[in-house]
């Protein structure tokens, strides 16, 4: 949104229009390093922020509870056949208002109340969705969880395969929000069937790595996967499903009626955009500076002496342990704000803290990347986070840091992220 973007609002409600404008400065003035984050493009943006909108469109194209659908079912068409293309899948359903309802239509589909579900510890790097006590996955079902290894930090298959067969659950789940390395789905699918379990995928953190080819799919392996559409495939916030064509109707009537009332057209419309973005060559370079850019992120806090879970990234993210930098996660988190670096605390496996404080923190590379950043600049973004950790308590130090990164968010500008070439 820019200044003439934002008129109307200004004029409706100025304490909105003022708040979007500061967050949007923010944006501008920070380094986002939050790996779950990212920035849409602004044809994305315009488009979720389109009349779509305005319209009601219960059911899916071509069987709508609504007169007036013609437009709408043409973009959720397009949407749906995108979703298809970039992932090499049977089936999509783009109605899922987040990766979190994504989710819990695939129990819905699958599952009845106290069915038992296998998935990744929360605290090892897993999902509040894939079935945490305290979300309605843990308290719905029997819900069960595997994690990584203590000395590794790797998932360990060999406890997935054990677990799995103790429990013999209904549906595995693979998948994680704080997990650096690849996830072998082959390995789920061989354990998944050894115990007729359904497997699902989520694949929200890695999606766009998988779109590009730089992650292997889970596709051929899992009967349903779940992503969001915001975080490495840079689309506008919401979530999707693919599956193979067996389950298709089951999950869109999960979906709706099931989970879901009216989708939100305007949200579809953008995920639209994002998948057709996620099919231009410019997308896979993006995804392969992401990648590039972690492992130049690893290499220079490695060299600072940060302790990485599992020793560095394959993917978009990294864990740090902070133990050994006396700093808490929480601490950390707020520190680097203080200096314009935006990042989450995040608990490290085995972490000794409560998930309020933790001992980690999770950096990623999308948003910073999609502004063009690069290796010299992330050499200079790991310098500065180890000397505002050095420093951390002088004033005058972690001023010059926060000048530092405004000088360089100044340089590359958040709106500079144009993929689509007219045609095509
Ligand atoms: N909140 C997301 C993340 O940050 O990974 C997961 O849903």
């Amino acid at each position: 949104m820019d200044e003439n973007g934002l008129r109307e609002v200004r004029l409706t409600d100025p304490e909105i229009a003022a708040a979007i404008a500061e967050e949007e400065r923010r944006q501008q003035d920070s380094l986002e390093l939050i790996a779950s984050e990212n920035l849409a493009s602004r044809a994305v943006r315009q488009a979720q922020g389109s009349v779509l909108t305005n319209k009601y469109a219960e059911g899916y194209p071509g069987a709508r509870y609504y007169g007036g659908c013609r437009h709408v079912d043409r973009v959720e068409q397009l949407a749906r056949l995108r979703a298809r293309q970039l992932f090499q899948a049977e089936h999509a359903n783009v109605q899922p208002h987040a990766g979190a309802a994504a989710n819990l239509a695939v129990y819905l589909a699958f599952l009845k109340p106290g069915d038992r579900i296998l998935g990744m510890n929360l605290a090892h790097g897993g999902h509040l969705t894939h079935g945490s006590p305290v979300n309605i996955t843990g308290r719905y079902f029997e819900a069960y969880s595997y994690g990584v290894d203590r000395a590794s930090g790797l998932l360990d298959m060999e406890e997935v395969r054990r677990e799995a067969a103790l429990i013999r659950p209904k549906l595995l789940i693979a998948g994680a929000t704080a997990y650096p390395r690849r996830i072998d789905f082959a390995a789920f699918e061989e354990i998944a069937r050894a115990v007729g379990a359904i497997l699902m995928v989520d694949i929200a953190h890695i999606a766009g790595l998988v779109a590009a080819k730089l992650h292997p799919s889970p596709v051929p392996h899992a009967a349903v996967i779940t992503t969001t559409t915001h975080k490495t495939l840079r689309g506008p916030r919401g979530g999707a499903i693919l599956c193979r064509r067996q389950y298709a109707r089951r999950i869109d009537q999960a979906v709706f009626p099931g989970l879901q009332g009216g989708p939100l057209m305007h949200v579809i419309a953008a995920k639209a955009v994002s998948f057709k973005e996620a099919q231009q060559p410019e997308f896979i370079s993006y995804q392969e500076r992401v990648l590039e850019n972690i492992q130049v992120l690893a290499e220079e806090l490695r060299g600072y002496d940060f302790d990485l879970v599992t020793g560095g990234s394959d993917t978009h993210l990294l864990l740090l342990d902070l133990r050994s930098k006396d700093i808490t996660g929480v601490e950390a988190e707020q520190l680097l704000e203080s200096v314009g670096i935006t990042a989450n605390k995040n608990a490290v496996p085995f972490d000794p803290r409560s998930p309020r404080v933790t001992s980690g923190l999770r950096l990623g590379t999308p948003a910073i990347t999609s502004r063009g950043m690069g290796p010299e600049q992330i050499r200079l973004i790991a310098r500065l986070i180890n000397e505002a950790l050095a420093c951390r308590t002088e004033e005058a130090a972690l001023g010059k840091i926060r000048q530092r990164v405004c000088e360089l968010c100044r340089a590359f500008p958040i709106d500079q992220v144009k993929k689509v070439p007219a045609g095509g």
